[in-house]
């Protein structure tokens, strides 16, 4: 379980001027992480656009962001999806090519029963070796994770953890409690000190992407038992954040990444592409961060 511990990106998608994945621009983005203190990375999730790619498309990411990566950090693979047999489809995928655990959204779009989300969990968990993470995120799948649908999927084996993405930190804290202890990571970036306060293992989210060391010292900060100074680090991190969710979370961090030196491209349609008031506001942010 240690391995799955610490500061985890949510693996932006870098696209080139052809709108394409650009292998290039994940190895760039991957090495830059690392070299921020990130622990790992989450592959194809929301940041990752991956609702956005096709399932080949999903599976070509999945390829680039190992063979960057090269052994050297923690890899989930994001295989969630509407269609289990196209989750599976994947989930096989990162199992072949060596990826650590695999996680998945809860299938969205048609409002499908309980049982109907349970068998697509259990399905895709019994579908490879690995383990898998439960991707949690009520506002977009529509689907709320409850403390007794968590204690009966975890009756299988196979599920280590949840992405709790949802600012209902009770839910957070009685995960911790299940019959069998799971890993739980805090998924929005602007609430970690809270979740790491209610017992988050560590934190999957995007803006680690380009505040990797910010957050990694808040991190440490925490579990050093210097809570002010963890305060203080997630309140200029929330300065910045606020400002990305005005103008567009994926857009603004891929705005910043350029301005940064990183090229990571746009945002795929129907993603609108940052206005200039945007993009200005990015500019100096990414001065800021740079500074720092
Ligand atoms: O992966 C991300 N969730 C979504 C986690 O984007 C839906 C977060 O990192 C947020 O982007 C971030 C800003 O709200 O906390």
């Amino acid at each position: 379980m240690e391995k799955f511990k610490g500061i985890l990106s949510a693996l932006l998608t870098p696209f080139g001027k052809d709108m394409q994945v650009d292998a290039a621009g994940v190895k760039q983005l991957v090495d830059f992480n690392i070299a921020n203190g990130i622990d790992g990375f989450y592959v194809g999730g929301s940041t990752g656009e991956g609702l956005l790619l096709t399932n080949d498309e999903r599976k070509d990411l999945f390829k680039y962001a190992i063979e960057a990566n090269a052994g050297r950090k923690t890899m989930i693979a994001h295989v969630g999806a509407i269609s289990t047999a196209a989750a599976i489809d994947m989930a096989k995928c990162a199992e072949e090519l060596g990826y650590d655990a695999i996680s998945a959204v809860a299938p969205f779009y048609y409002k499908f029963p309980l049982e109907a989300i349970m068998g697509y969990y259990n399905d895709i968990a019994n579908s490879t070796s690995l383990p898998m993470i439960i991707y949690n995120f009520p506002a977009s799948s529509g689907f709320t994770l409850s403390k007794d649908i968590a204690n009966k999927l975890f009756s299988n084996e196979k599920f280590i953890g949840i992405k709790h993405t949802s600012m209902d930190m009770f839910a957070l804290e009685q995960f911790k409690t299940l019959e069998r202890e799971i890993l739980v990571y805090n998924g929005f970036d602007e609430m970690m000190l809270s979740g790491l306060a209610m017992g988050a293992d560590g934190a999957i989210g995007s803006t680690y992407n380009f505040m990797g060391k910010k957050f990694k010292q808040i991190y440490n900060d925490f579990n050093a038992g210097n809570i002010e100074k963890a305060q203080q680090g997630q309140k200029e991190a929330n300065e910045i954040i606020a400002e990305i969710i005005k103008y567009g979370v994926f857009q603004c961090e891929k705005a910043l990444l350029g301005e940064m030196g990183v090229s990571v491209g746009e945002c795929r349609a129907p993603f609108l592409p940052l206005g200039d008031d945007g993009k200005a506001a990015m500019k100096k942010i990414a001065r800021k961060i740079m500074a720092q």
